[in-house]
């Protein structure tokens, strides 16, 4: 509708989207005539309102930002202009990593709104992993997410005008890169403001984390190279409540802290997610051991997705290398083919270690900093809660401080079944 698209603007409300709608082409041919629409508003992130509207033929989502920190209130304000960065970023996911987002039908800057498909009956991945489902699925679309969105997004693939212009432009994504920069590697590590953790149980083991010299520097050199290295587009906040999923199907959702950094920070948020999850069964299970399959079952996703992630990095690194890196010109065009792999070794393995550091400090931000996981919220004994937030601590201490000197997923495995096992944090 025009006068939609020139008004300023305006939050929707479930009352007033149908009117405002009506006349957007995306939503009438798809649902059918507005007064068949009904709309929910279900949004329970931190940040924007989500509308699910159906009618007599369809249904479509639409995702408006807020001027603000939904979590937080109007205290906290935060630009419109995040909707835009997602919009873009989605676009490039969904020509990176094709099936793996939800499709967008209609985009509005001034609105501060995206229409995109309504995936059902999918949900999101946190209530899975809460719940106990097993997603046979999952380890592959997601290695496979990681490795498309990640290679395409870099100088190993892309032209370097290209590259460069889109580094300018999710470079203005300032506001939201602000909020990982420092609720992510900064405000855990002292008595920051809006912090919050399981208090009395969690307060002597968080002072020794705040006194623990070893963590904080490495904290630092770790938000230093979430600063510096503009490796490629992440989405930026990629952890399992950015997932949906069906037992046949997964899509990657919400995209909006898109931003230039390095590759080992997106895998890093989706396993550190992965682990918090494993420690918090024992807050979910009805009989001690009752989930020891499941928990199992967690870590058999990510040798799985680390894996397919390896496999089809390595494909794009031999097939699909035509940025400025690494050029074929100096490798396999002089029938070097082994220093071309011997390179290949040494990216992955730099993905490797950042991304047990960035592991590290995702899993410390999400118990003692501001925005918490359904996971553990969920468990409502304290105490519970508690034991299973000092284990995920304890190992995020460890990934953080000893990245350089861990091998493989099997070390970390073997590390995380000791702390659940015999309580060593
Ligand atoms: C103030 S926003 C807090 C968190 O919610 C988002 O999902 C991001 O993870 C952000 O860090
Ligand atoms: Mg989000």
């Amino acid at each position: 509708m025009d006068s939609e698209k020139h008004a300023a603007y305006a939050p929707l409300t479930v009352e007033n989207l149908s009117k405002r709608l009506a006349d957007l082409p995306a939503l009438k041919c798809r649902l059918g005539a507005p007064q068949t629409w009904r709309v929910r508003e279900v949004g329970d992130g931190n940040l924007n309102l989500v509308f699910i509207v159906e009618g007599g033929k369809g249904s479509a989502v639409v995702k408006q930002a807020l001027p603000y920190v939904r979590l937080v209130g109007d205290s906290w304000p935060l630009p419109l202009k995040r909707s835009f960065f997602e919009a873009n970023a989605l676009k490039r996911h969904e020509a990176r990593a094709p099936g793996l987002v939800p499709e967008t039908y209609h985009i509005d800057d001034a609105q501060a709104l995206i229409v995109m498909e309504y995936l059902s009956p999918h949900i999101i991945l946190r209530k899975g992993l809460v719940a106990g489902t097993v997603y046979p699925k999952l380890a592959g679309d997601l290695g496979r997410f990681l490795a498309h969105s990640l290679f395409k997004g870099s100088d190993l693939h892309m032209p370097t005008r290209e590259r460069k212009a889109d580094l300018a432009l999710f470079a203005d994504n300032v506001e939201l890169c602000d909020i990982t920069e420092n609720l992510v590697f900064s405000d855990p590590y002292f008595g920051a403001k809006l912090n919050r953790h399981t208090s009395p149980q969690l307060d002597l083991y968080v002072a020794k984390l705040r006194a623990d010299r070893d963590l904080k520097v490495e904290a630092q050199h770790l938000k230093a190279a979430f600063a510096a290295n503009a490796q490629t587009l992440l989405h930026g906040d990629l952890h399992t409540g950015s997932v949906m999923v069906t037992e046949s199907d997964t899509r990657v959702i919400d995209p909006e802290f898109a931003i230039y950094g390095p590759m080992g920070f997106d895998v890093a948020m989706l396993f550190a997610n992965f682990w918090m999850a494993y420690f918090a069964q024992c807050g979910h299970e009805a009989k001690p051991g009752e989930r020891h399959d499941y928990r199992e079952w967690i870590l058999t996703v990510l040798v799985d997705c680390w894996q397919v992630f390896r496999r089809e990095f390595t494909l794009l690194w031999r097939t699909e290398r035509k940025g400025i890196l690494y050029e074929h010109s100096l490798f396999e065009e002089q029938g070097d083919v082994i220093a071309s792999e011997q390179a290949l070794h040494h990216y992955l393995h730099d993905i490797w270690n950042d991304l047990l550091g960035f592991a590290g400090v995702e899993m410390h931000r999400r118990i003692l900093g501001l925005a918490h996981i359904h996971e553990f919220e969920s468990i409502g004994d304290a105490d519970r809660r508690a034991l299973c937030e000092r284990r995920a601590l304890a190992l995020g201490r460890h990934l953080t401080v000893n990245r350089r000197s861990i091998n493989g997923l099997d070390d970390v495995h073997d590390l995380v079944r000791k702390i659940e096992r015999d309580d060593l944090a």
